[in-house]
């Protein structure tokens, strides 16, 4: 999965798109002229931004391109939207009209934080009301900025300011990858990892949420053990499991792990630390409460994000049916099953739940684009992990220490 950050800058002819970026990279990368339309494709540069790390730049047309090749131009433009994690929206003389408010409604509509940068602010500085009213209208920063500052520490306050704006928005982002124990863990924390090796583990290695979390309490020096669920009793010191901060289970042995690890024990599960750190966390917390409210033939959507990992395959087609047979005491439900990347059903508003497997095997922006889907129809979306842990009666104590 790639980490690096697409950055794209949008705005009107002559706002200052390619005049930011050379002002952001230090370096003349993109044509500046006064004549409007300079920038006819988007182009993409790369490089590094302290705090954020590697990230692309994408200058693009201006938006309010006309004529038959001004269309095109425009229509490239708005396809640079589905990459980016974020919004550079420039506008000039304390203007937003029709162009930019498309552009906004767009970047919102597809979940992208944007920031408004007004530019040439030496020539007419940025209406102090107006910031106001936009920040509090539609909760977006807006910045005064000028690519033309002489005065370089003033220059590169701004670029600052932009700068730590930018981090802001990536860390509020819906879709931002969070890192497995972020704010969970400490320097020198005791973690106890429940890894089983059964006939479902794959062959000489482990899986890719277990690896994770081994690697994430290395980067930030605590102490990982790691152990099957059959040599967990045996290892409680005189103290119980006092010493760790807390224990991850594979889901499927959350039962028998949870009756061994004390109740003052943090306890919780491998799919929904991941489901955690791929965004959308509260919305799942809420679908998983919403197995309550399932009746019989309830419409049930299973969302299975790769084609061949067997055991998934298992845990979403098998178990979890069985398992909410089960508890819910309900005998008929109707399942539907989506695999990989295939589109989600029409007839969505007839499920009553959708349940997402970890998708440790997608890109945070292709799960985040099928959650936005189920949340615009208002269907309770929870995760395998956390439906299993409701089944097993231990939802509240698996999600209780991210409240
Ligand atoms: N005074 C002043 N001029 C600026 C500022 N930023 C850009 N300019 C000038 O405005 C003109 C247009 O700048 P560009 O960076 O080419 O604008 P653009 O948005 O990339 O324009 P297109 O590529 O044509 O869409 C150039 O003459 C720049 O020198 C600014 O902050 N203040
Ligand atoms: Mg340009």
């Amino acid at each position: 999965m790639s980490k690096v950050k697409y950055i794209g800058v949008f705005g009107k002819r002559n706002a200052g798109k390619s005049s930011l970026i050379n002002v952001i990279t230090g370096q003349d990368i993109a044509i500046v002229s006064d004549i409007p339309g300079t920038t006819t494709d988007p182009v993409k540069k790369r490089m590094e931004i302290f705090g954020i790390g590697p990230v692309v730049i994408v200058d693009t047309a201006g938006i309010d391109d006309s004529g038959k090749l001004g269309v095109q131009r425009v229509s490239k433009t708005k396809e640079v939207v589905a990459q980016i994690d974020i919004a550079l929206l420039i506008f000039t003389n304390n203007t937003i009209d029709g162009y930019e408010l498309e552009l906004l409604t767009l970047f919102k509509s597809e979940g992208i934080p944007t920031i408004l940068i007004h530019n040439q602010s030496d020539i007419i500085p940025l209406d102090p009301d107006l910031a106001l009213e936009i920040t509090q209208k539609m909760g977006i920063d807006v910045i005064e900025f000028s690519c033309n500052e002489f005065d370089e520490s003033r220059l590169k306050d701004s670029i600052t300011l932009l700068v730590s704006l930018m981090i802001k928005s990536l860390v509020d982002s819906p879709y931002a990858p969070k890192t497995v124990f972020d704010g969970i863990i400490d320097k020198g924390d005791y973690v106890l990892l429940v890894c089983p090796i059964d006939s479902e583990a794959p062959e000489g290695r482990l899986i890719l949420p277990q690896v994770n979390a081994i690697r994430d309490i290395l980067d930030k020096g605590a102490i990982a053990t790691v152990v099957q669920p059959e040599n967990l009793a045996s290892m409680a010191g005189a103290d119980g499991f006092k010493k760790y901060k807390l224990v991850v289970t594979d889901s499927q042995a959350f039962d028998q792990v949870s009756e061994i690890i004390p109740i003052d024990i943090n306890l919780t599960g491998f799919s929904i630390l991941l489901a955690r750190s791929k965004g959308y966390f509260d919305y799942y917390l809420q679908g998983t409460r919403a197995i309550e409210n399932l009746k019989e033939g309830s419409k049930i959507l299973i969302l299975e994000s790769c084609t061949h990992h067997t055991s998934c395959d298992d845990i979403g087609r098998v178990k979890i049916p069985k398992l909410l047979k089960m508890e819910t005491g309900i005998s008929i439900f109707e399942f539907t099953f989506v695999s990989g990347l295939d589109p989600l059903p029409k007839n969505l508003n007839e499920f009553s739940l959708a349940i997402q497997c970890g998708g440790c095997m997608v890109t945070n922006r292709q799960l985040s684009s099928r959650i936005k889907r189920l949340i615009s129809e208002k269907i309770p979306v929870s995760n395998y992990g956390m439906t299993l842990a409701y089944c097993m009666g231990i939802f509240e104590r698996s999600v209780s220490l991210f409240k």
